[in-house]
């Protein structure tokens, strides 16, 4: 009888060395989401950047499962000839059973197979799986949650897919069956009650009860072991969805997965701060724009702030941003500061496209920009004409009526009677939006004596926008600091991937990111990891330690701000697939020793006190505006310039890195009996 495993993480201490030694040779492994080729979230993530790493370990007896989705399909995936001759007869054999299944190259790093299920192909079978569903474990799906209906589809067709493999095998292999997230977890449950030969593995990325928890008004981490769960997902009506993790996930998780990132690593080491200078010049193009007429700040001194992801107001804490926004604008207004912030939302809501205000600014951008092209043309050739015969131009001459006409045109299109605008498109709830309503109880509302401006850009980034022409991680790495306050975030992948390209960010203690950092780094602020308090703080105290982080990052000089980068840069290796997928490892050979215990064993190992590997301090004067390494105590503009020369300086200093290969121990042991 296989046994299905919950595989999610445990603890991050105690590991050592891996042993390499684990023969999967007769093993084949499915990996099965709803986001395989198809980004809706988090998973997405997850599946495209660990698909190297499990590509390399696994071969050609690794294949993803996914919908078929056809626009994706068309951009991500080349469809070929399945290899593998027992799964060439299983796609043959559901195809000429009523079905559509796919197989194909996800063309991303590493190219994984995988195999693409049309359910909507197979809806007709819909009520009578349903009507199975409910005689196996008593739970119904009402007709009009599509997500639901697709979750039964789905499982219904990964569990034939895995059945029928299984069968057409010809020596029975040792299959691993790894479920991500609910809509793919039904597969898991029908796996175990069909009693097929396989380990199986269920990974949960985040619950749908949670988010609805800590979205509502309770005190939800003080109360976690009060709530009567099936009873509270009733009240919500997301009975039927919250139920196929807790059958796929009876009791403690047996191992926790932090989430990793393909790091890229530059062959000049600084190269990640020329690109951070490239694309800061780019979104200050589009300021340029978007304040036209009220740029009466200096841009130089301008700090991009930024938080993005799902729209969940509260659970990713844009609602304590907001806040803490409001108070940072009172501190640098009191203390008659020079800097600007603009802060920028990148969260997608219901929009009707662009509004005007927003795209009319980029144009006049734009005409400024082709006006002094025209004017500086017009100049060029009357001064070529005046040198031609040898002669020094007249200087009070060489730009004559029509220049100026052009140029005071020019500068009256620039006039507006409204302040820049909050938000870059036309909301469609735009009266409750919650961003837009605190904005307007916070009264930011970009006005000239705000030192801090807001910018809500409800739709994700796109290379291809007219009005902010640039992918998300070009604008990561143009702005100074990602702002994650959340309160629900089983991981969070935006800080991390904010510390990878070199960017500081802030993140909580509710946040498995968070946690990681602070359980790795002795000082993670030094290294531009601020984490918030969220767990035992109130709310009030929480924006408060917010404000004061954002204030002191305000103060911070260019320069404190390179090195600051740097740092945080360096951390990338702690986040890297290349070690942290040894937990994903780890738990698909826990779950082939407990399926085929004649075949594979594991032993579980007690946690070290040497295990718990910390990052050490920076070795050099962290980067507080109070200890400048200035060698004159006057601290200048002209000093903030050469800091080219002085970032090799501290990195010099801070050389010998940490080697990370160590500190990577498992909680168990696995062997592949002789
Ligand atoms: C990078 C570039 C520098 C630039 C700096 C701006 O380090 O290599 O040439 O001066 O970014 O930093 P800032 O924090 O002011 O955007
Ligand atoms: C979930 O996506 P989310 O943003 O809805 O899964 C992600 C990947 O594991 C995780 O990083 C995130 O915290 C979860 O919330």
């Amino acid at each position: 009888m296989p046994l299905a495993r919950s595989l999610s993480v445990t603890s991050l201490s105690g590991l050592e060395e891996w042993d390499e030694e684990f023969d999967l040779e007769d093993a084949v492994l499915f990996e099965i989401a709803w986001e395989v080729a198809n980004k809706v979230g988090g998973i997405y993530t997850v599946l495209q950047t660990k698909a190297r790493l499990t590509a390399e370990e696994w071969g050609e007896n690794y294949f993803l499962v996914g919908p078929y989705v056809e626009s994706n399909v068309r951009t991500q995936v080349e469809l070929i000839e399945p290899t593998n001759p027992a799964l060439k007869r299983t796609i043959d054999k559901m195809n000429s059973s009523g079905c559509k299944v796919y197989f194909g190259r996800w063309l991303i790093e590493g190219s994984p197979y995988v195999i693409l299920i049309d359910v909507a192909f197979t809806a007709w079978s819909l009520d009578s799986w349903k009507s199975e569903l409910w005689d196996l474990c008593d739970i119904g799906v009402p007709w009009f949650d599509r997500e639901a209906n697709d979750a039964v589809l789905f499982g219904f067709l990964t569990a034939w897919l895995l059945g029928e493999f299984a069968a057409q095998s010809e020596q029975p292999s040792h299959i691993v069956a790894h479920f991500h997230e609910w809509l793919a977890g039904l597969g898991l449950v029908l796996c175990r009650h069909r009693q097929l030969s396989i380990a199986t593995i269920f990974t949960t990325h985040a619950t749908l009860l949670g988010r609805y928890l800590c979205a509502g008004n309770v005190d939800f981490y003080n109360k976690l072991a009060e709530f009567n769960v099936d009873k509270e997902a009733g009240d919500r009506q997301i009975y039927h969805q919250t139920s196929y993790p807790h059958l796929s996930l009876p009791g403690q998780a047996d191992i926790v997965t932090p989430n990793g990132l393909n790091v890229k690593k530059f062959s000049a080491v600084h190269e990640f701060q020329n690109l951070h200078a490239q694309s800061k010049n780019r979104i200050q193009e589009f300021v340029r724009g978007h304040f036209y007429g009220h740029l009466d700040f200096n841009l130089d001194k301008c700090l991009f702030l930024f938080i993005a992801g799902r729209y969940e107001f509260s659970n990713k804490g844009a609602d304590i941003f907001l806040e803490a926004l409001a108070r940072l604008n009172y501190l640098l207004r009191v203390n008659h500061s020079d800097v600007t912030v603009i802060a920028f939302f990148i969260m997608p809501a219901r929009t009707n496209n662009f509004n005007v205000e927003t795209l009319k600014g980029q144009a006049v951008r734009k005409q400024l920009w082709d006006t002094a092209q025209t004017v500086k043309e017009r100049f060029g050739k009357k001064l070529y004409e005046s040198l031609l015969v040898g002669q020094l131009p007249d200087v009070s001459k060489i730009m004559d009526k029509e220049d100026f006409t052009l140029m005071k045109r020019a500068i009256f299109a620039t006039q507006r009677q409204c302040q820049p605008p909050v938000c870059t498109h036309n909301m469609l709830e735009d009266s409750n939006d919650p961003i837009l309503t605190s904005v307007r109880r916070i009264g930011l509302f970009n006005s000239s004596a705000d030192r801090v401006k807001i910018i809500f850009h409800p739709e994700f980034l796109s290379s291809t926008s007219p009005l902010l022409p640039m992918d998300y991680e070009e604008f990561v790495r143009g702005c100074h600091l990602g702002v994650f306050p959340s309160y629900y975030e089983p991981w969070g992948y935006t800080p991390a991937e904010c510390t990878v390209m070199g960017i500081p960010s802030i993140s909580t203690n509710l946040s498995g990111f968070g946690c990681f950092m602070e359980e790795h780094i002795a000082d993670p602020s030094a290294y531009g990891i601020y984490i918030l308090d969220r767990r035992y703080r109130g709310v009030d105290e929480s924006c408060n330690q917010l404000t004061s982080f954002l204030f002191q990052f305000c103060k911070q000089s260019r320069r404190q701000r390179i090195i600051q980068r740097n740092r945080t840069e360096r951390l990338s290796d702690l986040l890297d697939w290349k070690y942290l997928g040894r937990y994903y490892i780890s738990a698909r050979h826990m779950a082939l020793a407990k399926a085929f215990p004649d075949t594979y064993t594991y032993e579980l190992q007690e946690p070290t006190s040497t295990s718990g590997f910390r990052y050490p301090r920076p070795a050099s004067v962290p980067p507080s505006p109070s200890l400048s390494r200035h060698s004159s105590p006057h601290h200048s503009e002209a000093e903030d310039n050469d800091e080219e020369e002085r970032y090799d300086e501290d990195l010099e200093a801070e050389k010998d890195r940490v080697n990370i290969r160590q500190p990577y121990t498992l909680p168990f042991k696995n062997k592949k009996t002789e």
